[in-house]
This record gives C-alpha cells, sequence and structure tokens, in this order.
C-alpha cells in the first residue's frame, strides 16, 4: 500500500542532517553497534533475567527468525500489546531487525482500541500476554481476530506466555528458539532507511479514534538523544521503566531509547508502586526514573516513611499531565533527588527543564524545547504570535515533530497550520528563558494523571446506551489525578449509574480507563452561541467538592 504519509521537505531534512540531528542510522543498526561497543556491559534486567547488549542483539537476531518464518518483513506493522516485561524490547528490537513497524499499544487497550489499531496500520500480527492484570488478551485477540474477518490485514497472533489449546496462536518461546536470522545483507535492520517509519505511536486524541504518529528511525532517535544529552546520560546510567513501555516518556525520553544510546543500563518496573520500585532502586542501583504525577505523593510519602536506600536515584522525571508545585517542591527532598519536568507529546516536541535550572523554575515551569531548532510559537485565537507571559495555544515544528499522521489527510488538515506546524492544543505561557508553562488546553481531551481521553470516542460510545439520549464528557479537577471525568447525560426515563456505564462501555469494547469518574442526569445540554455543547457551563454546574 503506498504510503502517502506528509513529512518534512527536502530542504528541511538536508539542514536537520547537515546539523548533525539525523544521524541516518536505523535502530536495527543502532543496537549492532550497541553490541559491538558495549557488548558485556548489561543492557537489560526484568527481574532476575539479565541480558547484555550482546545478548541483547543475539535475541533480536532469535526473534526476527521467529517472525521473518511468519512472514513478518520490512515495512509490516505489528501491533505490540505487552506490559513491563522484556519482552517488550525482545520484541520491538526483533521487529526493528526486520525493518518492521512495532504499534505500540497501551496495556489498557480493549477491542475497540486494538481493533481500530490493526485496521488503522493494516497490521499483520499482534503480540500481547497471555494475561495480564486479570485480563486475558487471548480472549481478546479472539475477538479483535473475529471482527478482522478473513479480508483483515491480521494473520498472526503471537502469545507472550501460554498461547491456549487451539487458536492458531503462536507462541513467542518457540518464535524465539527458531533458528537465528544469520547474516544476509541488510540482516541488521532488513534494508530500512533510517528516514522510514521507525514505529507508530498512538495520539491522546480529541476526534473519534486516536490517530497513529509516524516516528522515523532519524527523528526518533534524535528525540532520545537530544532528551539523553539534557539528562546528561552516560554508561553508568540505570533507568528504571516504571510507566507503560509503550508510553513515549519512558521509551524515548530519554528513558529506554536514551539509555541504551549511552551504554547504561534498563531495568523493568513490573508496577509503579513505590514499595517494588524503591526495591529495584536499592538492588539495581538505579540513577534515573520517570513518573506521572498522580504517582508523585506516594512515592513522596513512602521515601519518607519507608528505610529505603535511594542514594543512587539522582533524577526523577515527572510529566504527562501537570505536576501541581507543592508536589514537585516536596518531591526533590524526599527523594534525595533533582526533579525534573516534562512536558512532551507522542506527536514530538519535549520540553524538559534542565538539570541545573533554579527550583523556581524546575518546580512552577514545564521545561523549555531539546533541540536548538524546535520552533515553538504561542499564538492567540487568529494565529497571532502573542508576547511572552500571555497565554497562547502552543504550535510547533522541528526535527521530532511529526508533519502528518499516518493515513489521516482529513485530520491533518487542521490539525497543522499551512506551514506544517503542530497545533498542540494546549494553551501555554513563555517565559523570558524559553521555559513554558502549561496553563490549560484547547483541545477536547480529558487527561486523567497523564491518561489521555477523547471526549468525543467516549460520548459516541455512551450514546450508545438505551437510556442516553445525550451525552458530553467533560474534564473537572481532581486532588488525585489531576482532572476527572465527569459524563453529563440526558436521560428522558431513569439514569443509569456510573457503574452502569462503565460495564456498558466495557461491553463497548473500550479501555477501562476511559470510563467516567461520574455519571450526573441533566435535563439537556446547554449550548454556546455557535450551538456547541457548553462544557465550561457544564462543569461550573458541577457542585463543587
Ligand atoms: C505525553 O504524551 P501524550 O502524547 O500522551 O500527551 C501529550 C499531551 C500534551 O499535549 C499535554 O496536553 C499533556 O499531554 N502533557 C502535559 C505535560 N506533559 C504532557 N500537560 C501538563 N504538564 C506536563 N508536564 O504525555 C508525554 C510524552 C513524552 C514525554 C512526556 C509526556
Amino acid at each position: 500500500m503506498t504510503d502517502t504519509r506528509r513529512t518534512w521537505s527536502e530542504a528541511e531534512s538536508a539542514r536537520y542532517r547537515a546539523a548533525g540531528y539525523w544521524e541516518g542510522v536505523t535502530f536495527g543498526a543502532r543496537l549492532r553497534a550497541g553490541a559491538a561497543r558495549h557488548g558485556e556491559r548489561v543492557a537489560l534486567v526484568d527481574g532476575d533475567r539479565r541480558w547484555t547488549y550482546a545478548q541483547l542483539d543475539a535475541e533480536a537476531d532469535r526473534v526476527a527468525g521467529g517472525l521473518r518464518g511468519l512472514g513478518v518483513g520490512r515495512g509490516d506493522r505489528v501491533v505490540v500489546q505487552l506490559p513491563n516485561r522484556a519482552e517488550f524490547l525482545l520484541v520491538w528490537f526483533g521487529l526493528q531487525r526486520l525493518g518492521a513497524v512495532p504499534v505500540h499499544a497501551m496495556p489498557g487497550h480493549r477491542r475497540r482500541e486494538i481493533g481500530h489499531l490493526v485496521r488503522v496500520s493494516g497490521a499483520v500480527a499482534c503480540v500481547v500476554p497471555d494475561r495480564h492484570a486479570r485480563f486475558d488478551h487471548r480472549r481478546l485477540m479472539r475477538e479483535v481476530r473475529a471482527e478482522q474477518g478473513a479480508d483483515g490485514s491480521l494473520r498472526h497472533v503471537v502469545v507472550v506466555g501460554d498461547p491456549g489449546p487451539d487458536d492458531g496462536f503462536v507462541s513467542f518461546e518457540a518464535l524465539r528458539t527458531a533458528p537465528p536470522l544469520t547474516s544476509v545483507p541488510g540482516s541488521d535492520d532488513g534494508g530500512a532507511h533510517a528516514s522510514d517509519v521507525a514505529l507508530l505511536l498512538l495520539s491522546g486524541g480529541t476526534t473519534g479514534l486516536p490517530k497513529l504518529i509516524p516516528r522515523t528511525h532519524d527523528d526518533y532517535a534524535y528525540n532520545a538523544r537530544a532528551c539523553a544529552e539534557v539528562c546528561a546520560l552516560d554508561a553508568g546510567t540505570v533507568y528504571l521503566a516504571v510507566l507503560p513501555l509503550g508510553f513515549n516518556f519512558a521509551f524515548a525520553c530519554p528513558g529506554v531509547l536514551g539509555t541504551l544510546t549511552a551504554g547504561g543500563t534498563v531495568v523493568v518496573a513490573p508496577d509503579p508502586s513505590p514499595q517494588t520500585a524503591f526495591a529495584l532502586v536499592e538492588r539495581e542501583r538505579v540513577t534515573l526514573t520517570s513518573l506521572t504525577p498522580p504517582l508523585v505523593p506516594h512515592w513522596t510519602e513512602e521515601a519518607a516513611a519507608g528505610s529505603w536506600d535511594l542514594g543512587s536515584l539522582a533524577v526523577v522525571q515527572v510529566g504527562g499531565a501537570r505536576l501541581p508545585e507543592d508536589h514537585a517542591r516536596k518531591l526533590g527532598p524526599a527523594l534525595g533527588v533533582t526533579v525534573q519536568q516534562v512536558f512532551g507529546m507522542a506527536e514530538g516536541l519535549i520540553n524538559l527543564t534542565r538539570l541545573d535550572d533554579s527550583e523556581d523554575l524546575i518546580c512552577a515551569t514545564q521545561g523549555r524545547p531539546v533541540s536548538p531548532d524546535d520552533e515553538v510559537l504561542v499564538v492567540d485565537d487568529d494565529g497571532a504570535p502573542v508576547p511572552d507571559g500571555t497565554a497562547g495555544e502552543l504550535l510547533t515544528r522541528g526535527p521530532y515533530t511529526l508533519r502528518g499522521y499516518y493515513r489521516a489527510e482529513e485530520h491533518d488538515r487542521t490539525a497543522f497550520t499551512p506551514d506544517g506546524f503542530y497545533r498542540s492544543g494546549d494553551v501555554v505561557r513563555r517565559l523570558p528563558s524559553g521555559h513554558l508553562v502549561v496553563v490549560g488546553r484547547t483541545k477536547d481531551q480529558i487527561n486523567r494523571g497523564g491518561e489521555k481521553v477523547a471526549a468525543a470516542e467516549v460520548e459516541e460510545q455512551l450514546l450508545t446506551h438505551p437510556a442516553i439520549t445525550a451525552a458530553a464528557l467533560v474534564g473537572v479537577p481532581d486532588e488525585r489525578w489531576g482532572e476527572r471525568s465527569v459524563a453529563f447525560v440526558v436521560c428522558p426515563g431513569a439514569a443509569p449509574g456510573a457503574r452502569e456505564v462503565a460495564a456498558h462501555l466495557r461491553e463497548c469494547g473500550l479501555a477501562g480507563y476511559k470510563a467516567p469518574d461520574e455519571v450526573v442526569p441533566v435535563a439537556d445540554l446547554p449550548l454556546t452561541a455557535v450551538g456547541k455543547v457548553d462544557k465550561a457551563e457544564l462543569a461550573r454546574r458541577l457542585p463543587r467538592a
């Protein structure tokens, strides 16, 4: 199928290459080079299992050999829905070795999201765990496969763990014990080019269903390297992956890829609790980790109450949603670390506070862009730039920010300005230092502690409930999540409660985190002057907790 995605112009590409941002090296080739350079250093730790760089490289060959046996090759998309286990990375690098393209799904995604990802990406395979968090992903995949039908692109389901009896699902273990991929030309990366799409990330979304974000080898490697430089990563770095590996933040900001670029060690945490994490910090001498804001109070409390040795931990990044300033101020002293705020997006632009910024900048801003060539505009409703200090929408363009979503030309027309700036939907203030303060957003999305919920996607499903005739999902301030979701529903008869609505949305195949925290029946939905649902008015009607 032809790839009509919008991308950087020849002139811009040449400029990014000349500046040294785009190095022309694929991830498959990078892994090979890493094995040559850091061979015996430990690259990856999962519980008692460890892989050196050389072993990770050899493992990628094995996984690639098995996948190739299934017919997976260069350019093929494969949906990866795996929890924080080493297998996520073994599969990811196995795919890179073939020049195939992982599609990052979240562990919480269900029939609707996974089905959508498979359809839009035209994925030939999905890789899932047998069970995770008391949920059977094989059952999910049976439903997805049935829905896609014989005409769909989906050919294989690879299961980490027990593939079950007779669904034709392939065991990951069987795959990786197939004969390894031996040296043939292009064997580092299946002959992929650094300007090819290397992976597809999910956008938080504002419209019906999430968009896919194409990231090239060149741009994504630069994303990771630019962050790694700001964070001063080196071969002594031990990164603890607490947040889902599929999340751009944990994967490349600098996260997993930044750490591996620097020759450091990645440790995966099976859950984000401070107890699990602190035990790993002690045992593996972790130096860096990243969190979303809702975790911060728990980590702060446990550090104060427990008797953990967190001496190795130097930097804790926090991002994905707004971090309350007082939480930021407490976190550093409680853990004995430097806090770094991260304001990023899967679409590209990453802002980091610098390690040597003043405490005020670290605690009260969301950082500044990592690349000197990140272009940031803060504009008013008419698209005109506003002075520093004034709030406006953030538009951005640069060496690792997308120019178009994957197969979404219609959406691209409004998501970008004519000269290629991505409209982030975030309302920010820029300080003279270049630091940004996130003050709100224009996009119809709820940010529940870092998990993004597109209001339109949930509203559409709410309307499929027989009792509901109109619905609006609104984000309201929340102590714990930063924001929680409230569904205002119009019901001629008896209104369903939050539990019933959650069960209904689960029936619809929607991920659990998208269920509204509250359901509020209303007589009608107020409209704005232009006839849109007035969500600000709805939020005002809510009694303050
Ligand atoms: C990260 O990526 P996404 O794609 O899940 O979400 C991006 C959106 C931003 O446009 C903004 O609305 C919000 O999440 N956001 C923040 C924030 N960081 C992200 N809002 C306020 N303060 C922050 N620090 O969330 C993401 C990607 C890479 C690194 C970090 C976060």
